[in-house]
Order: C-alpha cells, then structure tokens, then sequence
C-alpha cells in the first residue's frame, strides 16, 4: 500500500466505469487461461437466442441484445466457470483439510472446476473419491435415518443460481422429505423486498421492466452499485440520461459506475473522452440513513402539497391515485408532518436543502422510477427501507404505469426465479394442497428455517443434517467464525458444487462433495441436450442452452443429483417422475405449469418468446393483493442513534473482482485497491481521532451483542470518501462482526450494511 497522508482521501478511480478499463480486465482474465478459446465462443452466446443466461447477475435481458450482450463482470464469471483448471482426486491425495482451510476463499476456488465426487475421509483428512452409485446409496441411506428420527433436522439449502427446473425438484424433494427447511440466499439479500412489497404493494417483486426505462422522466437510485453489480443496467442509464432524464443517488460512497460511464459497445464513445454523468445528483447518505432520508423528501412533498391546497396551486401529489388506490395515507401523511428536520438531517447525515433539492426533482417528473439494492435491504430497518420508497412512489402514483415503478435489483442470476418456483421455508407461500393432489402426499405445514434460522439450529446442535445446492454458507453467514466452530458437529454435510469454497473443507461427521455442471456447459440427457430457464430481475423467464463441453465426462447435471439423491432416501411414490424428469426436463417444466397454471401458461410453448415470457404482476396492472386490497402506506419506525460517539458504522461491500465470496481477484480498480482485500475505509477525521495513519492495522471490534467478543485485527486503513462515523470493509472477511441476532425485523436479512464497531490502532 503506498504511504499517503492520512488528511488526503486517495483519488478515485480516474477512469469511468465499463469502457477500455473493464474490456482490458475481461482481456487479461480471459486470456490468462488456458480455455480461452472456447471463453472467447460462449461470450458470443451470452444472453442471446440459443445461448445461455448469464451465471454473473440477473438484470433483465433485452428482447434485441447488442452483438456482446455481456459485460465484463459477466465475462468474467464466464471465464470463471470455463477455466482450464481442475481440482480433481489427485489434487485432494496432495492436501488435507486442515490445511485446504488455512487457504484463501480466491485460492480455494482458484484450484478450478471439481470433476469427481468426494467423500471425506476423516483417518487421511482428505477427501476421497467415491463412485456416483456409492455416494448416492450412502447420502439416501443417512438422510432417510435423519428422516425418521426427526425430518426437522435436515436443511436444503440453496444459493439462487440453480434453474426453475432443478429449484423445482428440491423444494419437492425437501417437502416430500417432511419439512419447509428451504432456507435461500434471498434470505440474506431480498428478503426484505418480498417481505416489505407484499404488505404494501401485494407482490414480492418490483414492477418495473426494460421498457419502462425508455419512458420514466427520474430515476432514484438507493444503495446499489450498479457498475460493479448489474452493470447491463447501465446502457438503460445511459440511453435515460441521453434524454436528460436526472438520475438522484443515494450512497455513502461515491461508487464509479453511478458517478460516469463508457459505454464498451459504443465504438464512439470509446474513441472519444466523452463520459455520461450518471448521476444528477449526489447524495453521500450514512449508511443507516435512507430511512432518515426518505423522510425529508416525502416530509417535503407533503408540505409541499399542503401549501399548494392552502393557495390553490397546482397539487404536488397524485390525490385522484391515492384515495382511489391506497390505504393509510392520512396517517402517514401526519407521521411525515411531525417529523423533525433536525432529526432528519443528524440521521441521514444530509442537508436539508440537499434533500429539498431531491424532493423537487421528484415532484416535477411525471413518471419515476425507484432502485435500490442491498444498501436497502441489509439493515435492521431493511423492510422499513423498502417500504419507504414504495411510500415515496405512492404519493404521485409511480406504480402501476409505464416510465414508473420499483426495481429492486436482484442478486444471483436465478434467485427470484427459485422464489417463485416453490423455494421458501414459508409453508403459507407454497401451493402446498396443489403440490399434495399432484403427489398424493400430505406436505408439511410446519414453518421451515430460514438462513438465520439454519445458522442457529446448527449452533444449537438441533440442525443435524445440511445439503447446500451451491453456494459457501460459512463465508456469507453472518457470525461466520461461531458457525465455523459449530459446523463439524453435523452429522452430515452434502454439497453439490462447481467449485471448492471454504463451506467444502469443513467437514460434517459424514461429508460429500458432489461435482455438478455448470449453466454454461451443454446438458446431455437421455433425450438430449437439455434447456433450462431463469426468472431475471424483472420478473421475465428466459430459456438458457449449455454450449460449452462439460468441463469432466463424470459431472453430472443439478437436476440429475437432486433426483438422484430424492430416489435415495425417500420412499417410492410412483406420482414423482424422477427419472423421466431427468431425461426430459421439458416434463419438469409441464410439472412446474400444473403446479402454477396462471403463471406458467404454456410454458413449454412460449419458452423462447423473445425478450422472456413476463410473470403476471397484479401491481403492475394496479391490483392490489394486500389484506385491504389497496395498496397501502406504511408508518415508519422512528429510530435514533443511540451508540456512544465513538462507535462506527461499518458496512461491508463487494469489491469489482468479486462475485460474492467467489473473488476472483485482489484489486478493486475503481476503488483504487490494489493486491489485498483486508482493508477498511474511513474518513480522513475518524483515522485522525483515532491516530491512524494510512496503512496502519486496526483491531475491529462489535460494540453490539458485547457478551460475545467478536473482533478483527486484519484489516489496514484506507482513508477514503465516506461519511464521518462510517466505515467500509468486504465481504466476506467482515463476517464474523455480524452478530447473527442483528438482522432485519420481519424478513431476518443480516444486517451486513450498519454494524456498529469500535475501531482502534494496534501493533502490526
Ligand atoms: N460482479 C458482481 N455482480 C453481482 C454480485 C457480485 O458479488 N459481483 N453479487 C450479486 C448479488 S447476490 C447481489 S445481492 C447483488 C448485490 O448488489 P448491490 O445491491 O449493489 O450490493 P453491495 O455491493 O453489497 O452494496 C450496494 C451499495 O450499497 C451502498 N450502501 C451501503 N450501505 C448503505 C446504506 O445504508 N444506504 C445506502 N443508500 N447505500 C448503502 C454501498 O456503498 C454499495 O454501493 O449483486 C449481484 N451481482
Ligand atoms: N457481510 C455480508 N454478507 C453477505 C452479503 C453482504 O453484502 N455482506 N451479501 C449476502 C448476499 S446478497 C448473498 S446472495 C449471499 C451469497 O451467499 P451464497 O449464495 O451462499 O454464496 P456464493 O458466494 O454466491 O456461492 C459461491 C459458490 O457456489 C458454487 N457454485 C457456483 N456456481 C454454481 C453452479 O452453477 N451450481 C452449483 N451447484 N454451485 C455453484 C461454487 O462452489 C461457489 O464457491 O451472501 C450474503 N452475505
Ligand atoms: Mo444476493
């Protein structure tokens, strides 16, 4: 790290986001590797007619793709799964676990695509391979002796990458197995939205899609960092601002990708220095803020609309919209009244005049749309957080038509679509009496564990059993190290995966690794090479073909091990085609239609619809399916700042070489971060209160939940732009911090965006 005074904040990235700087950073990890070529050939195939979704982000795929449909985070997840490497049986003769666990989570994954099943060895500590036919019968041997001494016991975890059809088939395995233990990464990122949406607006999802944004006249922008994380959102951005559309943007730091951007298929703007500015308006919120800050605009347009009533000016709200279609607004109405601004501005940590400034752009565009991202959700008032921008929106009627509405930008490339396809641990949002009359079974009614839930079960010994369809539960769980310390105690560990991560080399009593194919590469079955389908942020399904060659003759396909392992331990029931589902998965997607007929109509029939078959959204056709049947205003929390002057607010982020806790490498080019992760972002007046220099250690410390002493002494300082009070880390190497009881009310979403911490100098 090179020395700098500690009163400067580095420079930002000098150059815009997407533009040569990410085309050349897709080049190098492309070309490192020995796969290139065939790289090279899926990258022409990514999101296209034909081809496959994209493994990276779920942003929605238009119905007329640019030539490269991708962009370099995209690309980059490509080459990720298509790599050369291998991490075969002899890698794993070479190394025990004890050691693979002192790896980091980049060498981990570094090692390349697994190709053989493991089992682990607890003489050697090694995993060994095992035949596909001996891991199943041993899996359904002791998940069926799970099953009947207690199916409570057993989760099924999943991380949102999985298709319709396999998502499909593992809710009906865990259901058929006796329990709703459906925990998802949704629990840990959206979860808030479905929560939040439903009460207010009746849908678990936002109204938005593509079109919209050719006709909205404003864009609020909350906590999501669109150029590291959906940056294919960024050519409907910059298509807006080329309208002159004002984009307002709250977050506490100045992210590159929502200050400029190239556009890298613009061979114009490549040649040219003209950058778009992306946003308008700037507003660098604390983290923990929004709540504050949505107050004051909506407190504003209020105000603002109880003066035009006073003198007869034009309304500034949408009256004719919500008394027709809403319910509560006389009471929020008054809550917003009462609010103080001197709260407002000490909360948020914006001027009043910024904010009324905001309000104004609000007030004067006709039809506005509002994103956000986890900067929203992981909060202890995430639903809150929600709730309130559907509260802004209400207030002129920007739901429920085009150019307006909510976006909340989801995550994993297929976690919405898992949603709507049956993974929830709430038996109330499952067609359990459907699934009963298709399967002739009684489902389980028994509210299932959520990720939080998993997490406590496994530390308080009554979670016996886990099987993780993707994902590294013990990197992205809150309290990671507690949990660490819990997770060899299982009885049974089974992960199906691409790739080694850390969760893999810490071994249940009994433990598997099953290596799976990978969206990208071509799924031969019985009748042939199989197509898939995700559901994207926007509530499209789209169809996804494999095109690259296995990366082992041994994989085997998700859907093939989830059916083989529901052979495995459960009963027969002749009502459950699993293997005529696994030779054919069009018969999945039949089975997915007479599960949900009104969603899935002719699924089958209008798979490949040009720009997706879009969901059925009652909001969007302003159909309220609330308990009132409008959609409803929602009182915020008044929440103050209680904690002592010295505790900081530590987010944690991901960084651009980075998907979740696969990273892909060390630098964080447009944070300016080069070869190291264990840093921490602080204000230039925190580091000085606190004596530090740029680059010296700090010892982290939780200043909540104090019976457990959760610390870090990893971490070296950067000054950076940041509000005072607040401090930026990663994720996941900012995990342990989180105590797994700070999460959001209602939706249980880790708080991973405002933890307080105590910050100090120590001894390198
Ligand atoms: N390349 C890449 N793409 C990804 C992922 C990835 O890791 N890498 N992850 C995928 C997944 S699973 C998800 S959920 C999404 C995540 O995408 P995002 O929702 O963008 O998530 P984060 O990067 O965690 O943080 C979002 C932003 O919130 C800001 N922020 C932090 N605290 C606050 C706050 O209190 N208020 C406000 N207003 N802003 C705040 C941060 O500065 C950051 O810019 O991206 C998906 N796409
Ligand atoms: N502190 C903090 N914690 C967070 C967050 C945060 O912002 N801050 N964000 C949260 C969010 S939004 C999320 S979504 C979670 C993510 O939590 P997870 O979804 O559990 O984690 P990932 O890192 O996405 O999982 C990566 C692993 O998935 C496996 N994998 C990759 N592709 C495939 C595939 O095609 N099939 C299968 N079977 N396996 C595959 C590989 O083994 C890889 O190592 O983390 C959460 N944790
Ligand atoms: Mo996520």
């Amino acid at each position: 790290m090179d020395a700098r005074s500690p009163s400067q904040p580095r420079p930002a990235y000098p150059y815009a986001a997407g533009g040569w700087g990410s085309l050349k950073s897709v080049g190098l990890s492309v070309l490192r590797d020995p796969a290139a070529l065939s790289v090279a050939q899926a990258l022409l195939k990514q999101n296209k007619p034909g081809g496959f979704a994209c493994v990276s982000c779920a942003w929605a795929k238009p119905d007329q793709p640019s030539m490269a449909e991708f962009c370099a985070n995209g690309a980059k997840a490509t080459a990720w799964e298509l790599t050369g490497q291998r991490a075969g049986p002899d890698f794993f003769a070479q190394h025990t676990l004890s050691e693979l666990r002192t790896w980091s989570d980049h060498a981990l994954e570094s090692t390349g695509r697994l190709t053989e099943p493991l089992r682990y060895d607890a003489d050697s500590d090694r995993y060994v391979p095992i035949a596909w036919e001996s891991a199943m019968a041993e899996i359904g041997q002791a998940l069926a002796a799970q099953r009947a001494s207690d199916p409570q016991s057993t989760v099924f975890y999943t991380s949102g990458r999985a298709s319709l059809e396999t998502s499909y088939m593992y809710q009906l395995l865990a259901r058929l197995y006796g329990n709703n233990n459906l925990p998802d990464s949704s629990n840990m990122c959206h979860e808030s939205t479905s929560v939040g949406l439903q009460e207010t607006l009746g849908v678990p999802v936002g109204t938005v899609r593509l079109d919209d944004f050719a006709h909205t006249d404003a864009i609020f922008f909350f906590g999501q960092n669109v150029g590291i994380n959906s940056p294919r959102m960024l050519h409907q951005l910059q298509a807006a601002r080329e309208r002159d559309v004002p984009i307002v943007t709250f977050n506490p730091l100045k992210e590159v990708g929502l200050v400029h951007f190239v556009n890298p298929q613009s061979p114009v703007q490549m040649l040219t220095p003209a950058q778009t500015t992306i946003s308008t308006q700037y507003l660098q919120v604390r983290n923990g803020g929004d709540l504050a800050a949505l107050t004051g605009l909506c407190k504003w347009l209020i105000e603002a609309d109880d003066d035009a009533q006073r003198t007869a000016a034009t309304p500034v709200l949408d009256h004719t919209f919500i008394s027709t279609h809403t319910q509560g607004f006389a009471a929020f109405a008054d809550s917003m009244r009462a609010a103080d601004w001197e709260h407002i501005v000490r909360e948020s940590g914006l001027s009043r005049q910024d904010l009324a400034q905001a309000a104004q752009t609000y007030a004067q565009a006709q039809s506005v749309i509002g994103i956000y991202g986890m900067g929203l959700t992981q909060h202890v008032e995430g639903v809150a957080n929600v709730q309130m921008v559907s509260n802004l929106l209400l207030l002129r009627g920007n739901i429920g038509r085009l150019g307006a509405g909510i976006c909340p930008v989801r995550g994993h490339s297929n976690v919405q679509g898992q949603r709507t396809v049956g993974i929830t641990e709430k038996p109330e949002l499952a067609p359990l009496d459907q699934l009963a009359k298709l399967y002739d079974f009684a489902p389980p009614r028994q509210p299932g564990l959520d990720t939080v839930g998993t997490c406590q079960g496994v530390m308080d010994g009554s979670v016996r059993a886990f099987v993780g369809l993707g994902g590294n539960l013990l990197r992205a769980a809150p309290d990671s190290e507690r949990l660490q310390a819990a997770w060899s105690a299982l009885d049974l560990t089974v992960h199906i995966a691409t790739k080694l991560n850390y969760t893999h080399v810490v071994p249940g009593r009994a433990a598997y690794l099953l290596p799976c194919l990978g969206r990208i590469e071509i799924d031969r079955q019985r009748t042939g090479a199989q197509t898939v389908s995700v559901e994207d942020s926007t509530g499209c399904f789209h169809p996804s073909d494999g095109v690259a060659q296995p990366a082992a003759a041994s994989l085997r396909s998700e859907a093939a091990i989830v059916a083989a392992i529901a052979q495995a331990c459960l009963p027969d029931n002749p009502r459950v085609p699993w293997q005529t589902w696994v030779d054919d998965y069009a018969q999945v997607r039949d089975a997915i239609e007479a599960t949900w007929p009104d969603i899935f109509n002719r699924f089958n029939q209008r798979l490949r619809t040009v720009g997706g078959i879009p969901k059925p959204n009652a909001a969007r056709q302003r159909e309220w399916k609330t308990a009132s049947g409008k959609a409803q205003f929602m009182v915020p929390p008044l929440r103050h700042d209680t904690s002592a002057p010295e505790v900081l607010r530590l987010m944690t982020v991901r960084s651009d070489d980075q998907f979740n806790t696969t990273v892909y490498g060390l630098d964080d080019r447009f944070r300016n971060v080069w070869g190291t992760r264990d840093v921490l972002f602080m204000h230039p007046q925190d580091m000085a209160a606190r004596q530090l220099a740029e680059g010296d250690l700090t010892q982290i410390t939780t200043a909540i939940d104090t019976q457990q002493l959760r610390t870090l002494t990893r971490l070296r300082v950067v000054p950076y732009d940041i509000p005072l009070g607040s401090v930026a880390g990663y994720f996941p190497e900012c995990n342990p911090l989180i105590p797994l009881s700070h999460h959001a009310d209602k939706s249980h979403v880790p708080a991973a965006k405002c933890i307080p911490v105590r910050v100090v100098r120590t001894a390198p």
